[in-house]
């Protein structure tokens, strides 16, 4: 039988949140515009050889939406609670959702707290880990990410794990299981810290290089490509013969001069 669970995305205007449902199901970066109302989306995940189900509800950050919120928090299992590194006001703003989410008994102990733009961190990161740490202490909350939409990094992780989270409590799959995902989880963050970044570009530079390299040997490397160089051959000599004409012309109206400088031209083409 499959499962299904219902997870919410909160968080004020522009933090990120519907870019990184973009990646999560198309899996690459498509910035988003202001969401003006509801967005859903779906994804199906695997957990210990049950299929899940997982319907995600996006709803823009703007006020103007607040009084929807009641609705939206209804009959939800897990909140993926989103501000952006970047901006300290769309942080400070967080406990509006966890009030929300308790009222709708989704305990802390269901809530990811989920700081976006992980790519800025290191010019523009506004909030320290310290502060981070602080309120999720006061909130009792327990699982911190850190992601990027534009690098596509810990957003599937953080999904996967929000529907184990979301399942009921069964025999399937229990707290043990939760915490391996969350271990591995863990191992994906620190892959992405502020130190590793440099790494990754250069890994990333590798790659472009490897794939310049073999685009060279495919253009001289190959015998196909022997008949590119023999064209190319026949067009310096298309063009050489051309040029010829013209000083054989020139020659005839001026002297010999222009002889030797296309005889220079040939030697230098060869
Ligand atoms: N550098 C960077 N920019 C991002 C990332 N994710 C989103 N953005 C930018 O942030 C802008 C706002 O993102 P949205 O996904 O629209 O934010 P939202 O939280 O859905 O906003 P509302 O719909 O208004 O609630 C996007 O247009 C992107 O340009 C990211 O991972 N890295
Ligand atoms: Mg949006």
């Amino acid at each position: 039988m499959t499962e299904s669970v219902k997870i919410v995305v909160d968080g004020r205007g522009a933090v990120g949140k519907t870019t990184m449902l973009n990646y999560l199901t198309e899996h690459r970066f498509i910035p988003a515009r202001v969401t003006l109302g509801l967005k859903m989306f779906m994804k199906q995940y695997q957990i210990l050889n049950q299929e899940v189900t997982t319907i995600i509800w996006d709803l823009g950050g703007l006020r103007s939406f607040d009084s929807l919120r009641d609705l939206y928090y209804q009959g939800a299992t897990c909140l993926v609670l989103v501000y952006d590194i970047t901006r300290y006001n769309s942080f400070e703003e967080l406990d509006y959702f966890i009030d929300l989410a308790a009222e709708h008994n989704i305990s802390t102990d269901k809530i990811i707290l989920m700081g976006c733009k992980y790519d800025l961190a290191s010019d523009e990161q506004a909030i320290s880990q310290i502060t981070i740490e602080e309120f999720m202490a006061y909130h009792n909350i327990t699982i911190e990410i850190k992601s990027s939409a534009r690098r596509g990094r810990n957003i599937d992780s953080t999904f996967e794990l929000a529907t184990a989270m979301g399942l009921p409590q069964n025999n399937l799959f229990n707290v043990h299981e939760i915490s391996q995902l969350k271990e591995g989880l863990i191992e994906e963050i620190e892959h992405i810290d502020i130190g590793n970044l440099s790494p990754e570009i250069q890994e990333l530079q590798r790659r472009v290089h490897q794939e310049r390299l073999e685009r060279k040997k495919l253009i001289y490397g190959t015998k196909e490509n022997v008949i590119t160089a023999i064209a190319h051959c026949g067009l310096v000599v298309l063009l050489a013969l051309m040029r010829a004409k013209i000083l054989m012309k020139t020659y005839n109206e001026f002297g010999r001069a222009p002889i030797f400088n296309f005889i220079v031209v040939i030697v230098l083409k060869i």
